[in-house]
């Protein structure tokens, strides 16, 4: 029988910048078209740069489906409480706000905004999962659910994190954090997604340091 994992509420937000195009007009309320990933991973690294398997992006435009240059798009991870960011993220593009677990980049003449985040778990899970919110300009873009090859967040992605796995899987809860097709459940195909990952050799190096 199939097993949903938690739905996640959709909503809105902003940050500001004199480059920043403002999101709110006279006389209305704020708001956004954005195109969100299903689902983001958090990925290792070869020491060098963040795994290509992590990349996402994000897509920004006005309610005239105009794209939006050159605004922040945040992603927030501080309701995650089994997962962590890295406290380097290996990309000069990325604005860390490690403190509260909040990541940003600016959108592109296009309105996209990239994204490949680095990361990992640290434990056991604590909750079946907790989505990581969008944020542009201060409006919730939207969120979705969150996963981390690096479940234990040591040693890259290796021999335990794939027991960590295992276990997950064979507990029969539907942990997000290992959901890496986001399919809404933790089955055969995540095994194949991890192993690839693994396979890959792109994340043999965990956070040198992670945020709180
Ligand atoms: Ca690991
Ligand atoms: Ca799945």
């Amino acid at each position: 029988m199939p097993r949903s994992i938690r739905t996640f509420m959709l909503g809105f937000a902003v940050a500001s910048s004199q480059i920043l195009v403002p999101c709110a007009r006279a006389g209305l309320p704020p708001t956004f078209n954005a195109t969100l990933p299903p689902c983001i991973r958090l990925v290792g690294s070869d020491g060098v740069q963040a795994s290509p398997s992590g990349a996402f992006q994000v897509v920004v435009r006005d309610l005239a489906n105009n794209p939006m240059p050159f605004v922040a798009v945040v992603v927030d991870l501080s309701g995650a409480p089994d997962l962590r960011m890295c406290g380097d993220q290996l990309d000069a593009s990325l604005t860390l706000d490690c403190a509260h677990a909040k990541v940003s980049a600016l959108t592109d003449a296009n309105g996209i905004a990239r994204f490949t985040l680095l990361g990992g778990g640290f434990g056991p899970a604590l909750t079946i999962g907790y989505p990581a919110q969008f944020y542009c300009q201060g409006i919730l873009l939207g969120s979705v659910p969150v996963s981390s090859y690096d479940l234990d967040g040591q040693g890259g992605v290796s021999a335990n994190d794939l027991s960590v796995w295992l276990a997950e899987f064979a507990s029969g809860t539907p942990y997000v954090r290992s959901d890496f097709d986001c399919s809404g459940d933790v089955g055969a195909n995540d095994l194949s997604f991890w192993l690839a990952a693994f396979a890959s050799g792109t994340q043999i190096g965990s956070c040198g340091s992670t945020c709180p």
